[in-house]
């Protein structure tokens, strides 16, 4: 029996198959838990029942978080198909491209400042506050990923290491504000690998070869050690740990 067995889990950020939320919803349908899968928009919409058909979720539903109602319909419908939820990832991000190259102070304006803070770091509060009532008293789990950019100033990655960094803070408020009602709050800082996330940050392929030569482990990261981690972390295993960042790069943020 899985350890995730019994649990709902809701898994946003699908956009191919090397998406990080593919490795997750992997990793979580293997230990057990049950699925349900969001998609961006309709481009998307085919690949995500996809994966829904391979993991064995039952509903799909439609989910672009810059969007209220989206939200509000997307918890409503879940409410409709689920009495409860245990599991929610949010594996979602997103600047303009002039944000994450070159010269921080060029790239940055009022408008993609906040865009970036709007999809990638307010979006995670946005869901645990829709999820909230559905959560409450189930020993649930919210996870989102977070980068080393959060807390290092990273050439390329600019405006997106600063949401990052709002995104962990908001990650330790949540863990406060939901922690008495039994939720946790966690996120796991990935090391880099190559998504369509990861293609839109300028230099990425170097700065891989980089990774590797650098970390510890001398290997670049799978979205299966991150599924895996993710899953640890949702399940009641990890039952003491909340409002934690936990790093799953190969060791390569510990190195001087
Ligand atoms: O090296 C990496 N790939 C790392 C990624 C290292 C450390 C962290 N991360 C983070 C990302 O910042 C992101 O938060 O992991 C998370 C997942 O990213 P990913 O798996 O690397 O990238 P991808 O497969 O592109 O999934 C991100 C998805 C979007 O894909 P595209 O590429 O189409 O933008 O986030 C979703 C979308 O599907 N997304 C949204 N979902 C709902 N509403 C929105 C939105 N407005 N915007 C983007």
């Amino acid at each position: 029996m899985g350890f995730l067995q019994g649990k709902r889990a809701l898994i946003t950020g699908i956009a191919s198959q090397r998406s990080i939320a593919t490795g997750i919803a992997e990793a979580m349908h293997r230990e057990g838990a049950e699925l349900v899968l969001t998609y961006q928009n309709e481009k998307l919409k085919s690949r995500v029942e996809d994966a829904a058909a391979e993991y064995g979720a039952k509903l799909v539903l439609p989910l672009d978080v810059a969007d209220d109602g989206q939200i509000n319909e997307c918890f409503a419908q879940l409410g409709q198909h689920w009495d409860g939820l245990d599991i929610l990832v949010h594996c979602i991000a997103f600047a303009p491209r002039e944000a994450i190259e070159g010269d921080f102070l060029d790239g940055i304006t009022r408008e993609n400042y906040h865009i970036a803070h709007d999809i990638s770091a307010y979006s995670l509060a946005a869901l645990g506050k829709a999820a909230r009532p559905l959560m409450k008293g189930r020993n649930g789990a919210i996870l989102t990923l977070s980068y080393l950019g959060a807390e290092r100033a990273l050439a390329n990655y600019n405006t997106m290491g600063v949401a990052k960094a709002s995104l962990e803070a908001t990650v330790r408020y949540m863990a406060m504000s939901v922690g008495p009602e039994g939720t946790r709050v966690n996120a796991i800082s990935a090391g880099p690998i190559r998504t369509l996330a990861a293609s839109g940050v300028a230099n990425f392929r170097k700065m891989l070869t980089a990774f590797e030569a650098v970390a510890p482990l001398r290997r670049a990261i799978t979205i299966e050690d991150v599924g895996n981690t993710a899953a640890f972390l949702c399940s009641d295993l990890a039952r003491g740990i909340t409002g934690e960042i936990t790093y799953v790069d190969s060791g390569y943020n510990i190195m001087g």
